[in-house]
């Protein structure tokens, strides 16, 4: 690393990350805001004991079933998801057979053009842009522009690392929405269809599995396996074992 950590410090993941969203950010990726989000997102991953839980397994293989049955599934990509994990939304994208799309809180089309363009480094064939015109009404930041092709006409929409007001007014239209956030009491969990409430680095790798290990499965098992899924049950869960590390 740029500041001489060497791999055996105790905090050397965490270390490696905040570099690269501080290298994401002067490359134009990720927003300063985005160093914040991030912020909270460590807070929680610290209390969570940074590893992946039971309740965030049994969402991530519902997550997985409900993009394998979508009728069209959109990954839809922020200027944080994008510096974390490029390459595993390039692989979830082929192996679920979802369309990768851009849309960010704090708009900007020359963010945008460089988050597509890293996707396409990372091996994604196509990125969705939001087109000027499709608009998804409820949503006050720019997040509501979207692309007719894509979360416009998507059934299911997974939204990694979100802000609030957006997957309620997905929700609102129809669409189902699968979240990855760690904080089990944000709006955009509790909104959620399915939430997963894990950090971005470990769940994508997992979901990716996850994909992987039902793509043979048929649209009954499929369902069987979206029925099993109990929001109210995991947030409760995650919300047991965050206040149960804090005294
Ligand atoms: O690139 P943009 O303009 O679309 O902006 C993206 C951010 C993330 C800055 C924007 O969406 C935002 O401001 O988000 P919030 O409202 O700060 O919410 C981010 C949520 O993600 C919070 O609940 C954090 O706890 C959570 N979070 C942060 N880092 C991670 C995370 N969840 C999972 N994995 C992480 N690594």
């Amino acid at each position: 690393m740029s500041d001489g950590v060497e791999a055996g410090h105790p905090r050397y993941e965490s270390l490696r990350i905040r570099e690269l969203l501080v290298e994401s950010v002067a490359s134009g990726l990720t927003s300063q805001h985005g160093l914040i989000a991030h912020g909270r997102g460590e807070a929680f991953d610290y209390l969570l004991g940074e590893r992946s839980h039971g309740f965030a397994k049994v969402a991530t293989r519902s997550a997985a079933a409900m993009l394998l049955m979508a009728r069209r599934a959109v990954i839809s990509v922020n200027g944080n998801a994008a510096a974390l994990v490029p390459a595993p939304l390039v692989e979830l994208s082929r192996s679920a057979g979802a369309a990768l799309e851009v849309n960010l809180f704090h708009s900007g089309s020359e963010r945008e053009r460089a988050i597509a363009d890293h996707l396409m480094a990372h091996g994604a064939r196509e990125v969705l842009l939001p087109d000027g015109e499709t608009v998804i009404e409820g949503i006050a930041s720019g997040r509501r522009y979207v692309n007719s092709a894509g979360i416009g006409s998507a059934d299911v929409v997974f939204v990694p690392l979100e802000d609030g007001d957006r997957c309620a007014a997905l929700r609102a239209v129809g669409k189902a929405v699968v979240t990855v956030d760690l904080n089990p009491l944000s709006r955009t969990v509790r909104a959620a269809s399915v939430a997963i409430v894990d950090n971005v680095v470990r769940a994508l790798p997992l979901l990716v599995s996850e994909v992987g290990a039902l793509s043979a499965c048929d649209a009954d098992e499929l369902a069987r396996e979206v029925a099993a899924y109990d929001h109210g049950r995991v947030l409760r869960e995650a919300e047991r074992v965050l206040r149960s590390s804090v005294v």
